[in-house]
């Protein structure tokens, strides 16, 4: 394994910010489109730059037993940039032991640009491990095209990487340590940032995990204390996280076989971190952040590329076919939040909801109990749909507001959305991760984050309708005729 050394005065070394002077800002800004980042000053870094040994220091003196399962590292791109596209390639040879590394494996998922056509392919025969290029010839979308590579794997372990990370010192070890002992954990390492605007590498925090809220979106959130306390207070202990952000994970080559490779229905972009994240829990596997182990990623405000189809349709669909199958009665939440979803052709899932079965895996309800108590979906509820003034026929509406700010009334549009909430069985009125709160006791009530301990949040049914403070504080919830008192 060669060493990494800084390479003094060269841009970007030891994962320093790159500043682009101010007679280049228009070209910055013209080449910034490309990727939805700047690729100016990526392309000023070196390939194989330097980074600082992120790891607690705990971390830094663990042993690995000497013989673990080796792996191939699959990395899926559309349109990727040169210079992002080999850094992540680089910094897998600089920084894996090399009787662990297999094989890189780039599959391009029919990019455009002519540098990713033969330029590449010759350029991948000079790096000093195999490296081999596949391509899917049409556009698939980067869960078609994991699959692609997947099937050429020949080491023992897949390793999924996006094309613009790089990977730090002592990343790997972790991982396959965790998956020599127990062939039915998929891990991943903790996602640090590469800042899109200046390269820079920043470390991010060992007390997130992920979850997801009533769109199904993916979510960082912080790391309860009852986890905290299995691990016995020790952050270098492998954490149990409810779900993935996708796109850096490891998992053993049989298992990834066995409980079901991933959802081919899905198209381009989107849901299939969740999906992966839900069956593998269900279906008796582990999922795991291993904090020592790093990899920093160009996290992008929007996507660089066409999402053919339209992307909020793509990303629905995917996130439809997720609810269909894994999620039983809390498909409701999905379809309440997106109205949209309800009219999308999501396809054929009769052989996804075939492997739930034939894998004998837990229900949704078993998922929430056991590994995500603290979600947002309520584990039991009286009802769920619009809060209706009796009165005014006016619909309670989040107005797509924030935690902390204040909610509204208006026209019921019968299309769920903002107008959606639900009453728990532990008294709250929750829309999505926030709950209506009546902290000031003579009006307006807020949308405040749920913080599940009563007070101000715990709201109780009476016959009465009545209206105060402008806002809708006594409402009727149409559905089952029945009234609910907000303050
Ligand atoms: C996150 C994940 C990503 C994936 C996605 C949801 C991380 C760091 N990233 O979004 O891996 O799970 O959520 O689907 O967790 N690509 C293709 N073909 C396409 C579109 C994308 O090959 O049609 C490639 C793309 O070049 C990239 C990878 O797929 O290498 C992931 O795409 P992204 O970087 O746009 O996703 P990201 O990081 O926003
Ligand atoms: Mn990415």
């Amino acid at each position: 394994m060669p060493t990494v050394r800084e390479q003094p005065g060269l841009p970007g070394e030891m994962g320093k910010p790159v500043r682009t002077p101010p007679e280049e800002e228009a070209l910055m800004k013209e080449k910034f489109k490309l990727n939805q980042f700047n690729l100016l000053a990526s392309d000023s870094i070196s390939l194989n730059r330097s980074l600082p040994d992120v790891r607690l220091e705990g971390c830094k003196t663990k042993k690995y037993p000497p013989l673990m399962p080796t792996t191939s590292v699959v990395i899926v791109f559309h349109n990727e940039a040169w210079s992002t596209l080999l850094r992540t390639v680089w910094s897998i040879i600089q920084r894996s032991p090399r009787p662990l590394l297999q094989e890189i494996l780039l599959v391009d998922d029919a990019s455009e640009r002519d540098y990713l056509g033969e330029e590449l392919e010759q350029h991948v025969k000079t790096l000093p491990v195999p490296v081999r290029v596949l391509r899917t010839g049409e556009r698939s979308g980067l869960i078609r095209a994991r699959l692609l590579g997947a099937k050429e794997v020949t080491g023992q372990v897949i390793t999924f990487l996006d094309a613009h990370v790089e990977c730090t010192e002592g990343w790997l070890e972790p991982l396959l340590a965790r998956i020599a002992e127990d062939r039915t954990r998929v891990v991943c390492p903790i996602i640090d940032v590469i800042s899109d605007e200046t390269f820079e590498y920043v470390t991010a925090s060992d007390m997130t995990w992920g979850g997801f809220n009533w769109k199904l979106n993916f979510r960082w959130y912080r790391v309860p204390q009852r986890e905290m306390e299995r691990r016995g207070g020790d952050r270098t202990q492998p954490l149990r996280t409810p779900t993935m952000a996708g796109g850096l994970f490891a998992i053993d080559k049989e298992y990834f076989e066995k409980i079901g490779r991933y959802d081919e229905g899905m198209d381009i972009w989107g849901g299939e971190n969740l999906e992966m994240s839900f069956r593998i829990w269900q279906c008796g596997g582990t999922l795991e952040i291993i904090p020592c182990s790093h990899v920093g990623h160009v996290f992008r405000d929007k996507s660089p590329y066409s999402f053919p189809g339209g992307v909020v349709n793509v990303v629905m669909k995917n996130s439809a076919r997720v609810a269909e199958v894994w999620m039983d009665e809390w498909r409701d939440f999905f379809f309440e939040m997106n109205p949209g979803a309800r009219s999308v052709d999501y396809g054929d899932v009769s052989n996804r909801r075939k492997l739930r079965q034939d894998l004998k895996c837990k229900s949704f309800r078993w998922f929430l109990e056991n590994i995500y108590p603290e979600s947002q979906m309520p584990l039991d509820y009286y009802y769920l749909g619009e809060i209706r003034n009796a009165d005014t026929q006016s619909c309670l509406d989040t107005l797509g507001r924030k935690s902390g700010e204040n909610l509204g009334t208006s026209y019921c549009h019968g299309l769920g959305g903002n107008q959606v909430f639900a009453y728990t069985k532990r008294q709250q009125i929750m829309s999505d991760d926030n709950c209506l709160d009546a902290s000031n006791p003579s009006g307006p009530v807020k949308l405040v984050r749920c913080h599940g301990m009563g007070g101000n949040q715990m709201w109780t049914y009476t016959e009465k309708v009545t209206w105060v403070n402008q806002c809708c504080m006594y409402c009727t919830m149409t559905r089952e005729k029945s009234v609910v008192k907000l303050a």
